[in-house]
């Protein structure tokens, strides 16, 4: 309890600061630029005239499908009304997922998109996304969540003060690292490979036989560049529009999480909207979603050819994948309770229903 109002009252501080000093953007991205969208560089939480200031937060940079599916957000949000100013960050300029995820909490912050992973800290029922090798193509994942069980997922949020507007996508993680060609679930012995902050994904490393270690996603590439870590795991597009070809060597399709992105909004400032402007919020983040995914797709593509130039690409056979799912089945057993078996179940079972398993 004490660490959680620490880490609250930090986010706090964080927040201040960034409002404190001069009243110019949060701490500028690595590339150093303000958010362009901001025209004139005005304070941002004033925003221009009287229109409401609305701050979008991801942790990738602005070469990511989710970038600019945020600001087709912007574009649907701003041509229909003039109560906002959408606000569009990345590369963490704002705060990591987890920290942004408290800021909603807190309400000194409006949106993020943010993967599943940092949520399960917060909801333990959303770690039923990270158990390895259940969602394997896209379709699958679509009909998953624009179905009932997705909207059973964001029934859930409201208890911790979140809206879930959208599921957008991050994708189909595959491994990286800088050691050796990873053919065979053998072939993990003793990689130091960073995960996302989530218990569920390092025991998952572990039980393949890999030394995993969770850190922030802004923090990952130094660790590449120094060492800390030997390798990571990503969806093609993220690897790829990061440049992580330029501290990694190996990439093998191990195709083992799905991840989704969730379009979350802060509750106690959800509440403060008027119905029509919710549905105008809601209704541009659900199209945005469709477009995100569909670039996101075509982006996966692109990228793994681009890939294939800069590094060595190592096909994952059929066998070969058997023997990592075999190797994580005791992860599903562990972790069925702490999420909740009605959840894994109805997870697990709809999915066979869709793919006819
Ligand atoms: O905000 C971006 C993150 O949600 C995403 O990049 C997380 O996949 C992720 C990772 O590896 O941390």
């Amino acid at each position: 309890m004490k660490v959680k109002l620490i880490s609250l009252l930090m986010v706090l501080v964080l927040f201040l600061a960034a409002c404190g000093g001069g009243g110019n953007d949060p701490a500028p991205a690595d590339n150093g630029d303000a958010p362009a969208e901001t025209e004139g560089g005005e304070d941002a939480a004033a925003g221009s005239g009287d229109k409401r200031v609305i701050r979008v937060s991801n942790g990738i940079n602005d070469q990511h499908p989710a970038y600019e599916a945020s600001l087709r957000f912007k574009e649907l949000v701003e041509e229909q009304t003039d109560d906002f100013e959408i606000q569009v960050y990345h590369s963490g300029q704002i705060a990591d997922d987890r920290s942004a995820i408290e800021m909603l909490q807190l309400g000194t912050l409006e949106i993020v998109v943010t993967s599943t992973s940092p949520l399960a800290n917060f909801l333990p029922e959303y770690g039923v996304f990270d158990l390895p090798f259940t969602i394997s193509d896209p379709a699958t994942a679509d009909e998953l969540l624009d179905g009932p069980f997705g909207e059973k997922m964001f029934g859930l949020l409201e208890s911790q003060g979140l809206v879930g507007l959208a599921w957008w996508e991050n994708g189909f993680r595959n491994l990286t690292n800088s050691v050796r060609p990873v053919a065979s679930v053998d072939d993990l012995n003793g990689l130091k490979i960073r995960t996302m902050e989530n218990e569920i994904h390092l025991d998952a490393w572990r039980e393949m036989g890999a030394n995993p270690t969770p850190m922030a996603f802004t923090e990952l590439f130094t660790a590449m560049q120094q060492g800390t870590v030997d390798g990571q795991e990503n969806p093609y597009p993220t690897i790829d529009l990061s440049q992580y070809a330029e501290v990694q060597e190996h990439i093998s399709d191990t195709n083992h999480v799905y991840t989704p992105f969730l379009f979350l909004f802060s509750k106690s400032i959800w509440d403060e909207l008027s119905a029509d402007q919710q549905t105008i919020i809601h209704e541009a983040a659900l199209e945005a979603g469709l477009f995100n995914r569909e670039r996101n797709r075509e982006v996966a593509d692109e990228s793994l050819e681009r890939l294939k130039e800069g590094m060595t690409f190592t096909e994952i056979t059929d066998e070969e994948r058997a023997r990592f799912q075999e190797a994580v089945q005791p992860v599903i057993e562990k972790h069925k309770d702490s999420i909740g078996a009605e959840i894994v179940d109805e997870y697990l079972n709809t999915i066979s229903e869709i793919t006819g398993g």
